[in-house]
């Protein structure tokens, strides 16, 4: 399918492009390749998809279909065949009972099985059921024939909301239910709707699913602390905290540790591959990461508590060491690594000794203490 045909003929070529080179860039795959992805998303072949629902607040295909132009939805929707999904298909009642298992039958060992949600478990899952069969029913029957599943959303990865202590429901991720598919978990609550694009064109590109870490989520998208990548991570290694919410501080862009950023421990790409057009992630607009990639975070850990940091990481870049005269001191590259060395030692080092949990700020050097007017 040509480009001009795809959304319906409303994104120009220049968007098309664009949109597959940030999903080549968030692949972690080399620039040149971004022509092969668009070719893939391009193929006549579109792979079959069957999207189910279980307990689960509908965010995730909300994430998806509500971001802006020009929409990851978009141009996901063009390069599979979504045959069922029970939020976006027009069918209702037996109609769509019927497309359902018509898609299943016809498609044996081919499609693609998105799981949005968790399963309840405890009295043979009678606490979410979709057409008279218990989630459960439903997705062992729908894994059964399908090539793989993806589980989409922190519900369908770990359990999410649901399986949060004391999970009257028993209700757990899918890969708790099904034990021989391969299986790729798109966490987030909800996720970013380029993780699932980049990783179905990932499949489509390569027909083969991404290197995943030892939670099943692709290494490209969560290979990384957000904390790494943070645009507050300067204010945390100079020991510049938000102290409250609506602080002067907090109006500052202060790191947002204090009040609870679990940035240090979750692993995810909201901080360099964000939300929506206009370029936000929760840190961004002054809303400490909950976390809500983890299992054991999101729902487990009170907002406002404070994460362990055990090894702290360096910042990725850090501004080059200014040298008073030119053509003396160290090359580029040394200031580089002694940037990156001072910033870890002193930075997160010193922070972790001297501030984490809670010490004041007030034993920083004048230049870096830097107090905004209430
Ligand atoms: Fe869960 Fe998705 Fe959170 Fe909601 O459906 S991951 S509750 S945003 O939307 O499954
Ligand atoms: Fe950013 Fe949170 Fe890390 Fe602070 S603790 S630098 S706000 S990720
Ligand atoms: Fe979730 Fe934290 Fe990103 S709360 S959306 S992992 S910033």
């Amino acid at each position: 399918m040509a480009y001009e045909q795809l959304f319906g003929g409303g994104v120009s070529r220049r968007d098309f492009i664009k949109t597959c080179v940030a999903a080549t860039a968030m692949m972690g795959l080399p620039f040149g390749m971004a022509s092969r992805v668009a070719e893939a998303a391009q193929a006549p072949d579109r792979p079959p998809v069957i999207w189910l629902h279980f307990q689960e607040c509908t965010g995730c295909s909300e994430s998806l279909l509500r971001a802006n132009h020009p929409t990851p939805a978009s141009l996901l929707l063009e390069m599979i065949s979504l045959d069922y999904h029970e939020t976006l298909m027009a069918g209702s009642g037996h109609q769509a009972e019927k497309s359902l298992h018509d898609s299943i039958k016809a498609n044996q060992g081919k499609y693609i099985l998105i799981v949005e949600g968790a399963i309840p478990t405890k009295e043979n899952g009678i606490y979410c059921k979709v057409g008279g069969k218990t989630a459960l029913e439903s997705l062992r029957h729908a894994a059964a024939g399908a090539a793989a599943v993806i589980s989409v959303g922190t519900c369908a990865s770990y359990g999410g909301i649901q399986a949060a202590p004391p999970n009257p429901t028993g209700a757990v991720g899918v890969r708790e239910i099904v034990k021989d598919k391969p299986i790729i978990n798109i966490p987030g609550c909800p996720p970013s709707p380029y993780n699932l694009l980049s990783t179905v064109l990932y499949y489509l590109t390569f027909k083969k699913l991404p290197e995943l870490d030892q939670l099943g989520r692709p290494k490209f998208a969560y290979g990384r602390r957000i904390h790494e990548h943070c645009e507050r991570r300067p204010h945390f290694d100079a020991g510049r905290f938000a102290k409250a919410y609506g602080h002067a501080t907090h109006a500052e862009g202060y790191c947002l540790y204090k009040l609870g950023c679990k940035g240090p421990a979750t692993y995810a790409n909201c901080s360099v591959q964000r939300f929506n057009d206009v370029g936000v992630w929760p840190v961004s607009v002054g809303h400490p990461c909950i976390g809500c990639t983890e299992p054991d975070l999101l729902f487990r850990t009170a907002i406002a508590d404070k994460v362990q940091i055990h090894e702290p990481t360096p910042f990725d870049s850090y501004a080059p060491v200014d040298l008073k005269e030119k053509g003396k001191g160290a090359s580029p590259v040394t200031t580089g690594v002694l940037g990156l060395a001072a910033g870890a030692a002193l930075g997160a080092g010193a922070m972790l000794a001297r501030t984490l949990p809670d010490a004041d700020r007030n034993d920083r050097p004048q230049e870096e203490h830097h107090e905004p007017k209430e």
